[in-house]
């Protein structure tokens, strides 16, 4: 017999299932086009639920001929600032709050690995896989600006220079 529930429940399962996938096959592609600057890619990995810092990570594409600065980043999840990782005169990886980043023109500006980054600290709770977290960039010219980061679940052994702060 014909059961109408039964279908109802495979096409819910169905409809969850491709949202999943197309969230999923996209995170990469994720841009945000800001006026005369495009955030591509803003995450934060998480190793685990012990976290008791982050790192948010993306590039800033500006494509016009004029320079703008990244003045202040905010949030409400945790306290943020800036930071550039280096090497220093001994050989370790420490790292330093930058008080502003020059985007210059017609250039890219990446957040990365064992560079700058957002550092968030304090967090007020576990940051979970999908659980999208906003924050608002602040730049001298374009103004203040939220977007929202993607937490995303990687290994350690990936992104293994973040877990120390
Ligand atoms: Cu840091």
């Amino acid at each position: 017999m014909f059961n109408l529930d039964i279908m109802w429940k495979f096409l819910l399962i169905s409809i969850s299932a491709f949202a999943f996938l197309i969230h999923h096959s996209t995170s990469n592609a994720h841009e945000i086009e800001l006026g005369n600057l495009t955030i591509k890619h803003p995450m934060i990995p998480i190793f685990g639920s012990k976290m008791k810092t982050a790192a948010g990570y993306f590039t800033i594409v500006n494509k016009t001929n004029e320079a703008d600065e990244l003045i202040m980043v905010k949030t409400n999840f945790a306290n943020a600032m800036i930071h550039k990782s280096k090497i220093d005169n001994n050989g370790l990886a420490t790292m330093e709050h930058v008080e502003k980043v020059l985007i210059p023109s017609n250039s890219s500006v990446a957040f990365e690995q064992e560079s700058l980054h957002i550092m968030f600290t304090a967090l007020k709770e576990p940051l979970e896989e999908y659980m999208d977290q906003k924050v608002t960039l602040v730049f001298k010219k374009l103004g203040s600006k939220e977007i929202e980061f993607q937490v995303e679940k990687v290994s350690s052994k990936t992104m293994n220079s973040h877990k120390d702060h």
